[in-house]
């Protein structure tokens, strides 16, 4: 029985080592939104919403979620008796139309929690199988193609198992070609275009289709099923879709249509767990390979990434790298560290398998709203 009495929300600001540049815009600072969540025996459980500041993602940002929290998605939990966390998703999908970031961060908060209460890991609550999952790290549009072939170099040295570089017109077959040049066939390269492209640009992406990449990611608009059809039938190259990808039904859309063969799956994206496992046992059972994609998350959002890349299909490396790699100093205990590229799962720990650090929130809190019933 899971019955929460009491949800807090915290706004914290947490700067970056370095900006991140995607086709759609720059980020410095990142805004988090923390969720906490507390049932009626006291124990808490904690999730992050992923949505951004500004809506060049989806639709949704930090100021939208927090709204859509504080007047639909808190309300409608808060003092309702579930038999478990499995049944939020389908509750909160009712009548209220997307805000599936909003809902994944109290929905995961909810089964973070579960895991606590049962005193299990959350990647076994999950059913994950890991003992440790594979590191990719994704780099941001950098100034120069040269300033691109060195930090992929890094990243090979530092022992990444995957390396995705960001493109948009302008920084793209240079970029990835210098890349290829300098460094050889053998990094394992892809790139995420973030809908930047539309098929008037086919050319771009028949030059990179002899770049020998793992795959293509969103390349046409983020809504866009269709589209991505045409160009998926003129490339070798997979395609893989992010932003399109919203729950199951578009998942059987893509595999039915084509627009796509590989998927990249963020539990903040497609409204939390119970979403991302359907999404998983479907690529599971169809030969689609998945993988955990980031949304730049503190120490929380990257646990329940850790936990449920911990899940048997999750066969390519995620874009889940360690603490060090965003932030001076991460908000969990321990932080997230890598070594031989990879993390381990934490599996012997009741929970999300990190703590909190409350001094540090307190710190770093810019908002705060408390809410229980
Ligand atoms: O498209 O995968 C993306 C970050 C913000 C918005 C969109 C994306 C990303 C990333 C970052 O690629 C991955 C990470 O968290 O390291
Ligand atoms: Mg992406």
């Amino acid at each position: 029985m899971l019955l929460i009495k009491k949800i807090n929300l915290y706004e914290i600001h947490l700067p970056l080592k370095e900006p991140f540049t995607i086709s759609s815009g720059t980020q410095d600072v990142r805004r988090v939104t923390l969720v906490e969540v507390e049932d009626a025996d006291g124990i808490a459980g904690w999730g992050e919403c992923v949505a951004p500041e500004y809506p060049n993602y989806s639709p949704e940002t930090i100021d939208t979620a927090w709204f859509a929290l504080i007047n639909w998605i808190v309300p409608r939990i808060l003092g309702k008796s579930f038999s478990g966390p499995e049944e939020i998703f389908p509750y909160l999908q009712q009548d209220i139309r997307g805000h599936l970031m909003a809902k994944a961060s109290v929905e995961m908060a909810s089964w973070e929690l579960t895991a606590r209460k049962q005193n299990v890991s959350l990647s076994k609550l999950l059913n994950g199988t890991r003992e440790v999952i594979e590191t990719g790290i994704s780099l941001g549009i950098q100034k120069t193609p040269g300033d691109l072939v060195r930090k992929v170099q890094k990243a090979v040295d530092d022992g990444y198992k995957k390396i995705k570089v960001k493109i948009k017109p302008g920084a793209d077959i240079d970029y990835v070609r210098s890349v290829r040049e300098q460094l050889g066939d053998n990094v394992p390269l892809m790139v995420d275009a973030n809908n930047a492209y539309t098929l008037a640009d086919i050319d771009v992406f028949k030059t990179m289709d002899d770049f020998g990449l793992i795959m293509i990611e969103q390349p046409l608009a983020w809504d866009d099923l269709l589209r991505h059809v045409e160009l998926q039938k003129q490339l070798k190259t997979p395609i893989c879709l992010d932003e399109s990808i919203t729950g199951i039904e578009r998942v059987e859309d893509m595999h039915k249509l084509g627009s796509g063969r590989i998927v990249n799956i963020k539990p903040g994206r497609v409204g939390g767990f119970t979403s991302s496992i359907a999404i998983h046992d479907y690529c599971n059972e169809h030969n689609i390979p998945v993988w955990c994609g980031g949304m730049l998350e503190s120490g929380v959002g990257r646990a329940h990434n850790v936990a449920l890349a911990s899940l048997p299909n999750f066969t390519i490396p995620g874009d889940i790298s360690p603490s060090k790699r965003y932030w001076e100093k991460d908000i969990v205990n321990p932080e997230w560290e890598m070594s031989d590229g990879v993390i381990t799962v934490p599996r012997e720990k009741a929970g999300m398998g990190v703590e909190v650090d409350r001094e540090r929130v307190e710190e770093l809190v810019v908002r705060q709203q408390k809410m229980e019933v």
